[in-house]
């Protein structure tokens, strides 16, 4: 079913562009895709109230050389996504860190996000193929961020763990500086502490604040927020990512005060070298105070009280290009105004007031 639906055209024409894929409408028609039901975290809570995220479909990769089928070329991809949504963040990111502004475009969804439409095209165009809504693009399915290949009209991939990967190491002959072309953000070395560290942090921060929000049981809320702030009632083992070889070390602690203690002693999740874990928590841990504190009820700490990650998101913030990635008016309105379910009068709260631009502390790590 992905494969077909990877071939598939956009626009008009290719709804029903040939019979087959008139018939695979009719399928997914039947097997419960309905127009209606758009939004996928609606219909993604289990029985016991618990938010449990779908893997994404379309999972095709560029490469250099072009052995998959798709070739890293100047202006042949484009990027769909939402400024609100920290898994387009990371693509964002890792675009401008890299410098492919001028290889890949992009656009942006409007930050409301129906559930009856899903994500919508409305100040900012569709300037690809002029799509209303994100979902003509898909055909039927829906999140941000897609990856858009423009020669074959096709999506490659909508996981931006993937698409961060491809960003970092598949467009380097584009770069406009060496020293871009040489940034390495998943470093070979570094693999598999790197992938070791985004598991746990991706199952209990990135998605750990979606599921404490998007729950609909206590116990479902209670079980994810815990694993979030409080004492773990597990042992877990992970590799300790520090320069300093400590083996396996056994945690007892909770995922943000985990962290907390490691940014107390390294600058970065890996020791001195930032990498794409690095990115991929920053773009939940920007948008903690603003939105999950309240909204997902994330609310026993705000990151500002904890030292090390609030000077931690400030030099990230203070990265050349970076600042330009974030845009606090859609995180907010997007979170606030688009889950009915949470905030039905959907009024956007005020906020705290965040400096991001105030001086960090983090060059005490400097050698
Ligand atoms: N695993 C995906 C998650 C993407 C995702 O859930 N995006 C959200 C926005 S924050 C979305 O578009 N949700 C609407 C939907 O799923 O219909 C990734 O990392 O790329």
């Amino acid at each position: 079913m992905p494969t077909q639906l990877n071939r598939m055209r956009v626009g008009k024409a290719c709804v029903v562009e040939s019979f087959r894929q008139a018939r695979l409408y009719v399928t997914l028609a039947m097997q419960g895709n309905k127009e209606q039901e758009v939004v996928s975290w609606t219909k993604n809570i289990s029985k016991k109230g618990e938010f449990v995220r779908k893997d994404s479909t379309f999972r095709n990769v560029v490469t250099a050389d072009g052995s998959s089928g798709f070739k890293a070329e100047a202006g042949r991809y484009h990027l769909y996504v939402s400024y609100a949504c920290p898994w387009a963040h990371r693509t964002l990111i890792l675009r401008k860190l890299k410098g492919l502004e001028k290889v890949i475009s992009y656009d942006c969804v409007d930050w409301l996000l129906l559930s009856d439409v899903g994500w919508e095209f409305k100040e900012h165009q569709d300037t690809i193929n002029n799509c209303r809504y994100l979902k003509d693009i898909y055909f039927k399915a829906k999140p941000v961020p897609v990856l858009w290949d423009k020669a074959t009209k096709t999506i490659v991939n909508n996981e931006s763990s993937e698409i961060i990967r491809m960003l970092n190491s598949e467009f380097n002959a584009y770069c406009p500086t060496v020293e871009q072309s040489n940034l390495d953000f998943y470093p070979a070395d570094l693999r598999s502490k790197i992938d070791a560290i985004n598991e746990w942090i991706y199952n209990d921060i990135n998605n750990g604040v979606y599921k404490s929000g998007f729950a609909t049981s206590q116990e479902a809320y209670d079980k994810a927020v815990l694993q979030l702030f409080k004492s773990l009632d597990k042992v877990r083992v992970i590799n300790y990512p520090y320069n300093i070889s400590y083996g396996k070390v056994y945690f007892l602690r909770n995922a943000l005060t985990q962290v907390e203690d490691i940014l107390s002693k390294s600058r970065y999740l890996m020791g001195n070298q930032f990498t794409e874990a690095d990115i991929r928590l920053f773009a939940t841990l920007v948008r903690f105070d603003m939105v999950y504190h309240q909204h997902f009820k994330c609310n026993k700490k705000r990151i500002i009280d904890y030292p090390n990650m609030w000077n931690y998101i400030r030099e990230i913030y203070q990265i050349p290009g970076v600042a330009d990635t974030v845009n606090m008016e859609h995180i907010r309105n997007h979170y606030m105004q688009s889950h009915t379910s949470i905030n039905p009068f959907r009024i956007v709260s005020i906020g705290p007031d965040l400096d991001f631009m105030a001086p960090h502390d983090r060059d005490r790590f400097s050698n």
